[in-house]
């Protein structure tokens, strides 16, 4: 069966333009491929820029074992940020959104650019500017986000919102696999990490998605802001919900869910 990214890319655009959470494209369609679902992925961006939207940077998901194993995958997922994405005021609009969760990011921000397909996590380094905490919301356009790998690389990994917390650290200041983070909602620590837990280095993660890139000939450019993926789980963000996400080193970035 031949998968038609441009008819699947609309399907979930519809979904999230209706705030309508929808079935799985893999309960429709005899198999989703990897490279499909990519296709799909790549179609949904190109209509969002076609809309007038910018991209501001990229994005890894998975990449912490604790999600790999709960997905029964042993490989990141990756994903772009669209400027419309980025929360300037720590407010997520529920109104704009499905059934939006959060999690705390370590987010690279990139001087110089970063073109795979032979990136170190030593390079990566070189390349980044500055080393911020971030929270993300992610917002899966499927019913109770429930899905299958390929159904979450289409759907951009979930992918809606994030805060950018205004701390930052130069990259080799600070030892960024011993950088911890506490994420907390509503005055209740819901998980504790440290940038170890990203697959043991997070700037190992930013390399695998230049090298990723480098596959399908795009980049990581400079100027764009990269997250490495959470280390711990994502929490319902509804309306009122305040989280924060305390780094050391980084800050504290907080978002607040309201309609
Ligand atoms: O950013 C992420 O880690 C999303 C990965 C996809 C799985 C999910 O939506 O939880
Ligand atoms: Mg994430």
């Amino acid at each position: 069966m031949t998968i038609d990214h441009g008819y699947w890319a609309d399907y979930l655009l519809s979904a999230a333009d209706e705030r309508k959470e929808v079935q799985a494209i893999t309960k429709q369609v005899d198999e989703l491929s990897t490279d499909d679902a990519y296709a799909i992925q790549a179609a949904l961006l190109e209509k969002q820029l076609g809309r007038g939207d910018a991209l501001a940077g990229a994005k890894l998901g998975l990449t912490s074992r604790a999600k790999q194993e709960q997905m029964g995958v042993d490989e990141p997922v990756y994903g772009w940020v669209p400027k419309s994405s980025i929360i300037t005021d720590g407010v997520a609009p529920l109104g704009e959104l499905i059934h939006p969760r959060c999690e705390p990011e370590l987010v690279f921000i990139l001087g110089e650019d970063l073109a795979g397909p032979a990136v170190t996590a030593d390079d990566v380094l070189d390349a980044t500017s500055t080393v911020v905490g971030g929270i993300e919301v992610i917002d899966s356009r499927y019913e109770a986000f429930s899905f299958t790998l390929t159904d979450v690389i289409a759907d951009n990994t979930s992918a809606a919102r994030v805060v950018i917390g205004d701390d930052g650290t130069a990259p080799r200041d600070t030892d960024l696999t011993t950088l911890g983070c506490v994420f907390e909602v509503d005055g209740e620590i819901t998980g504790t990490a440290t940038g170890a837990a990203l697959l043991g280095d997070p700037a190992a993660c930013v390399a695998l998605l230049a090298n990723h890139l480098g596959k399908h000939g795009q980049k990581l450019s400079a100027g764009w802001l990269v997250m490495a993926g959470a280390a711990t789980d994502a929490r319902p963000l509804a309306e009122g919900t305040m989280a924060t996400a305390r780094y050391s080193h980084l800050g504290s970035v907080t978002v607040t869910g309201k309609a």
